[in-house]
């Protein structure tokens, strides 16, 4: 692999852990750190060996929004010629196999559309996630007046972007911005435990049931709940589905293709 400076990759079985590793910085995102996000996530995705991906941060910031000191001189014309740090950002929403965020500590601005951006949130008790671009003179600018809005409803998000407050872990659990708070020490471990979980289903049906529930957040539900039927039945070409089902008529664990 790629030696990388602003994140850690590691894979451990069939999952990717990728860790940002900018630790004076709180893992704010600046240009190279996204570009080796886009390029870590981009080959983990292509490696048929990976089944499943978490992107984690450090016990104190999963990360604490895009890098301020590199942008405060940003100008509109610069801003919108490079189409600034979001240039590659739909990488991480373009990943085809399921990708858990693992956040502790601050989740901020670009930090938090970060975690949005993958499909699910695992969350440790110190997490908090804010959108405070207001007090920056600026609003989200990856996602979060979109994601977020989707996440948690217009009202909630509403607060927290236009007040700039952190959403505590047990806010965020009640919110549905998370799916589970686990204690600090539990995170890393729940994160890659329910990522195994996933890289023992079939890779067909792991990945069709994540592009089946991304769908929701575009598509009208009369186009979704077609996409969600015929993909269902096209599941059923294949050798997992065989395999699951005669599994458990037969009373036994499935074990499915690995490819
Ligand atoms: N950018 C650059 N440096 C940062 C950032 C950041 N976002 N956050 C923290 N740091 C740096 C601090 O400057 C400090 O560095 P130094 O030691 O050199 O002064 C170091 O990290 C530690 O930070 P603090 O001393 O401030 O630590 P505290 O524990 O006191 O406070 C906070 C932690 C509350 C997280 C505080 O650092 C903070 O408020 N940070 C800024 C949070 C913020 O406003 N985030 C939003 C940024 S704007 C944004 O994300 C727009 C997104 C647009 C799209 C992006 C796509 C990638």
């Amino acid at each position: 692999m790629t030696p990388y400076n602003n994140i850690l990759l590691e894979t451990i079985d069939a999952v990717a852990r990728i860790t940002l590793n900018r630790p004076a910085q709180l893992n704010a995102l600046n240009d190279e750190l996204m570009d080796e996000l886009s390029y870590a996530l981009t080959a983990c995705d292509a490696n048929p060996s990976i089944a499943a991906i978490i992107i984690t941060g450090s016990d104190k910031a999963f990360a604490a929004g895009a890098d301020i000191k590199a942008m405060a001189n940003l100008d509109f014309e610069t801003a919108y010629l490079n189409n600034f740090i979001t240039r590659n950002w739909d990488t991480i929403s373009n990943v085809r196999k399921p990708v858990i965020a693992a956040v502790a500590g601050f989740a901020l601005g670009g930090g938090c559309e970060l975690a949005l951006a993958c499909d699910t949130i695992v969350a440790a008790d110190n997490a908090q996630f804010g959108q405070p671009e207001i007090k920056l003179g600026v609003i989200p600018g990856a996602g979060g007046t979109q994601r977020l809005t989707r996440a948690i409803g217009k009202a909630k998000a509403m607060d927290m972007i236009l007040t700039g407050r952190m959403m505590d872990a047990a806010e965020a659990e009640r919110s549905g911005l998370v799916s589970r708070v686990v204690p600090l020490a539990e995170l890393a471990g729940t994160a890659l435990k329910m990522a195994n979980i996933i890289a023992g289903y079939g890779r067909l049906s792991t990945m069709m049931a994540k592009e089946a529930v991304n769908l929701t957040q575009e598509a009208s539900l009369s186009s979704g709940l077609q996409f969600e039927r015929r993909a269902f039945h096209s599941l059923f070409a294949t050798a997992d589905q065989k395999e699951g089902m005669a599994a458990f008529i037969e009373k036994r664990k499935a074990t499915f293709k690995k490819p």
